[in-house]
């Protein structure tokens, strides 16, 4: 908190300098403190001019994700209005889910800048080296029934899909239940978590991984074939905050969307976004494989098939392979 502070009067005297005296006297601070705090900016990558004379002045700040770089940047109304950062959590969707059970409000976002045990569904893991990418869990607490959720989730597909499409001008597509692919490989995906009763919600964390500026040979053996990156489709780096501002605003305006309006609009931008209708796939779920053409997905999110013999199957949960 105190580094926080101190990059914001810093930056409210930038570009001029700022004297270690009137830090400490304004946060109530030993100067030796603001010094150790200074020195911890640097090591995090702040470049900071130091004078004796004349004390601190801020020139450059690293691509983090701290609220104090993050929320100037921010046009939401409410979404991401208050930051968790975090260096390192075991998994940024666990660490959300604590703390909504501990009262965390919606809207309430936490930021990682790396994962020790990022999740993927199913029991998977999810890739996180650090400062790279984008980690991101959304607290939300939607006044609709338990049996809704998954809107929730083909909403957050949907609103992923269209901020890499506005920040980078690439046309993502969907694969269910919820990848976000560039040229068919996985640049994002998505682990939504809902705490629930039979007949009320009481949140749902909305775990995002996107692949941002991670580079081919950062790729795990197990991945390299599978996944992209945005720095690798678009041919440069991307700035992650500038990322998260525009994420964050397709989600609240997606997410009022369909308190607002119900299923429909988010279900044809969905299906817009897969195109899997009529398509020949095969579906792994829960350890049964399954061939035939997809039918739709429908309102919860599950996929229908139509199978050679002509029998409909409903799949809730699983993997999707098109075939040729
Ligand atoms: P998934 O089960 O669809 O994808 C996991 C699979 O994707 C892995 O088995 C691996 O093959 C591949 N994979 C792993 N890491 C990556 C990566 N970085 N890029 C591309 N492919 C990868 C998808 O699950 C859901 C992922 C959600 C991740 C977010 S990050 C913030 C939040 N916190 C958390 O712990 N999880 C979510």
């Amino acid at each position: 908190m105190v580094d926080e502070e101190i990059l914001r009067l810093l930056r409210s005297h930038s570009p001029g300098f700022l004297s270690g005296e009137e830090i400490s006297r304004q946060l109530k601070v030993t100067r030796a403190a603001v010094w150790k705090r200074i020195r911890n900016l640097r090591a995090l990558g702040y470049e900071i001019d130091a004078s004796t004379r004349t004390g601190y002045r801020l020139t450059r700040s690293p691509d983090l994700l701290t609220p104090s770089e993050v929320s100037p940047l921010l046009t939401t109304k409410w979404m991401g209005r208050v930051i968790h950062h975090f260096n390192s959590v075991d998994s940024t969707n666990s660490t959300a889910y604590a703390l909504a059970l501990q009262g965390a409000e919606e809207g309430e976002i936490l930021v990682a800048e790396s994962q020790r045990k990022g999740r993927g569904r199913l029991g998977r893991k999810w890739y996180s080296p650090r400062l790279s990418n984008l980690y991101l869990s959304v607290i939300l607490r939607p006044v609709i029934p338990p049996q809704q959720a998954s809107l929730i989730t083909l909403m957050a597909a949907v609103a992923t899909a269209e901020a890499i499409e506005k920040f980078s001008g690439l046309q993502p597509t969907i694969k269910w239940p919820n990848d976000i692919l560039l040229k068919g490989r996985k640049v994002a995906g998505l682990l939504n978590e809902i705490h629930s009763e039979v007949d009320q919600i009481h949140f749902v964390i909305l775990g995002i991984g996107v692949n941002l500026n991670m580079d081919e040979k950062m790729f795990s053996k197990e991945i390299r074939g599978l996944a992209t990156s945005l720095k690798r489709e678009m041919g440069q780096s991307v700035s992650r905050k500038a990322f998260l501002q525009v994420l964050l605003e397709e989600l609240e305006a997606w997410y009022e969307t369909l308190l607002r309006e119900g299923a429909a609009p988010v279900l044809k931008a969905w299906r817009e976004k897969a195109r899997i209708e009529g398509r020949p796939v095969q579906v792994t779920s829960f350890g049964e494989v399954l061939l035939g053409t997809a039918i739709e997905v429908d309102s919860d999110g599950a996929l229908i098939l139509e199978t050679k013999d002509g029998e409909r199957k409903r799949v809730v949960a699983g993997d999707v392979e098109y075939k040729r």
